[in-house]
């Protein structure tokens, strides 16, 4: 007689299941060393074969996608994109375990496959380093050891004993188990150190604001004191981020120059505490995003620090002919800004300090730039590192070729704050309340109606400069029922806002903003 023994797993899932666990040694083991090979130093690029392919995704999104992610999923696309390669590598993964069961060349040809494509992703990176690779490379050898070791011993065993076999499988799933849950725990372990880069941490917390000639404050009164506008000045821990980075560049100072290159009469090249010895200059600056719907929060006001972009482009020496100034980022991002914009009197800034301290990694540490006027995506080069001086014919910015228009000045614009949509108040007087803003030509007033009625002036808070959203207040006595209420703003030229309702591509949305209340 002779007794079944209990199958733990049917033999059609074991063999998916070692391809996954292929899968996730490979991914765990390589994103493990490529965190040690950032936190050490020893990279400039995209060690991690995860954010490689994630960052060359994102470079090659068609512009419909682009504003289809934005538009269902706002800031989250960055989590989003992720959670997608990780659904694909799964499925890619458990392929590849069904395929070893019977066609083990078939599946060494779509893993080596798998592995040279994250190789090219690795190694087509800004800054990619031949140290780059090797991460994805050991991982990959230590997965394809894990998958012939599971098809020798499980997908086709020796054994004719049933209870064998099935005393095997348990022993394997336990030890798969293990090493996918040891190899995720690595993973993510080496992600997260190589976001701590220590040399970087340590820059941040010893940096001391340079001091100025002539420190900018909040004047009296530029806030309305209505609860639920936005801040005048935003924190900032809450001060909008947008960028193409899966992950925020770790950049250290130490390491850190910037050159001025192109059309110049010679190039110039400055590190770190050269540019801290310059005579710096505070300035509060509203930044904003091309992005930005009508009524969205895509933008920002802060007090920056930092040095004319004017001084440094003048010590290059300017080429005539040139109109456009290619800022590039570390992480190979590209802003093209007209070249008077950084060279007039607006004091476009290479700057080091957002509301008195460093740049947060988020927002560009260590060194950024700040252009009164500008939609950020044709200004503000987070991670700074190279100024080319050249032509508009000659050269884009990342956007440009993406569907965004090359130039990008600020269009007036203006939102409610307060009351939020769908608001349910009582009847008295209401503070209507929000921001107005035309960078670097100012706003001169607000209007606010009240369903189809007359445009009445709002109250303005005090101007802190062309540069600088202005807070606005319109007390309403409110009656019973539903109403709309809509806002326009009037820049310091006496041009009205456009009511022309335009989406935020090529160059930033138009139209004026509304909310609908109940008053009862
Ligand atoms: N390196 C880099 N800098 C960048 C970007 C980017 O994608 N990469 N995005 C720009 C865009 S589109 C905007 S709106 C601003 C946003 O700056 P913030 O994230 O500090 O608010 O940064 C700009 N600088
Ligand atoms: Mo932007």
């Amino acid at each position: 007689m002779h007794q079944k023994a209990p199958t733990i797993t049917p033999s059609w899932a074991l063999a998916p299941l070692g391809g996954l666990l292929a899968g996730v040694v490979t991914v765990g083991i390589a994103e493990f060393l490529a965190g040690v090979v950032q936190r050490m130093g020893w990279s400039n690029g995209t060690p991690s074969p995860v954010l490689a392919v994630g960052g060359a995704f994102i470079d090659r999104t068609p512009p419909w996608l682009k504003t289809f992610a934005v538009d269902t999923f706002g800031t989250h696309d960055k989590q989003v994109l992720l959670g997608g390669i990780a659904v694909v590598l799964v499925l890619l993964s458990l392929l590849i375990g069904w395929l070893a069961r019977t066609r083990f060349t078939m599946t060494l040809v779509v893993f080596v496959g798998l592995v040279a494509v994250a190789a090219a992703a690795v190694t087509s990176r800004p800054h990619a380093g031949v140290l780059d690779v090797l991460p994805l490379l050991v991982g990959a050898v230590a997965g394809l050891g894990v998958l012939s070791q599971w098809r020798r011993n499980l997908l086709a065993p020796k054994a004719s004993d049933d209870r064998v076999v099935a005393l095997d499988r348990r022993r394997a799933l336990l030890l798969g188990g293990g090493a996918a849950l040891g190899a995720v725990v690595l993973g993510l372990a080496g992600r997260a150190w190589s976001t701590g880069a220590r040399a970087v941490q340590d820059a941040r917390r010893a940096f001391r604001v340079p001091r100025v000639a002539r420190p900018v404050a909040v004047p009296p009164g530029a806030s309305v004191g209505v609860s639920g506008v936005t801040p005048f000045v935003v924190p900032n821990a809450d001060f909008y981020r947008i960028d193409t980075a899966l992950t925020v560049p770790q950049v250290d100072p130490a390491s850190w120059r910037l050159r001025v290159t192109g059309m110049v009469d010679r190039e110039v090249e400055i590190d770190w505490q050269t540019l801290l010895s310059k005579p710096m200059q505070e300035a509060m600056v509203t930044l904003m995003c091309v992005s930005n719907e009508v009524g969205g929060s895509l933008n920002g006001n802060a007090i920056w620090t930092g040095w004319p972009v004017r001084e440094l482009l003048a010590q290059a020496g300017v080429r005539p002919g040139a109109d456009m100034v290619l800022s590039r980022s570390v992480d190979g991002f590209t802003a093209g800004t007209p070249i008077e914009a950084l060279t007039d009197d607006r004091n476009a800034l290479i700057a080091v300090a957002m509301n008195g301290e460093a740049l947060p990694a988020e927002h560009g540490f260590p060194v950024r730039l700040v252009v009164p006027g500008l939609y950020g995506y044709v200004s503000a080069t987070k991670w700074l590192t190279e100024l080319k001086v050249t032509t508009y014919a000659r050269d884009m910015g990342y956007w440009t070729p993406r569907g965004w228009s090359a130039k990008g000045p600020v269009k007036t614009s203006s939102r409610i704050d307060v009351p939020r949509s769908g608001a349910k108040l009582k009847v008295g007087t209401i503070a209507v309340a929000g921001v107005a803003w035309h960078q670097h030509t100012g706003i001169e007033k607000v209007q606010v109606r009240v369903d189809s009625g007359d445009w009445q002036d709002a109250r303005l808070g005090t101007s802190a400069g062309a540069d600088v959203w202005r807070q606005w207040v319109y007390e309403w006595s409110a009656t019973p029922g539903h109403h709309t209420l809509t806002v326009r703003a009037i820049d310091a030229v006496g041009q009205v806002q456009s009511s022309v309702v335009a989406p935020p591509a090529p160059d930033g949305s138009s139209g004026y903003h509304s909310v609908s209340v109940t008053v009862s």
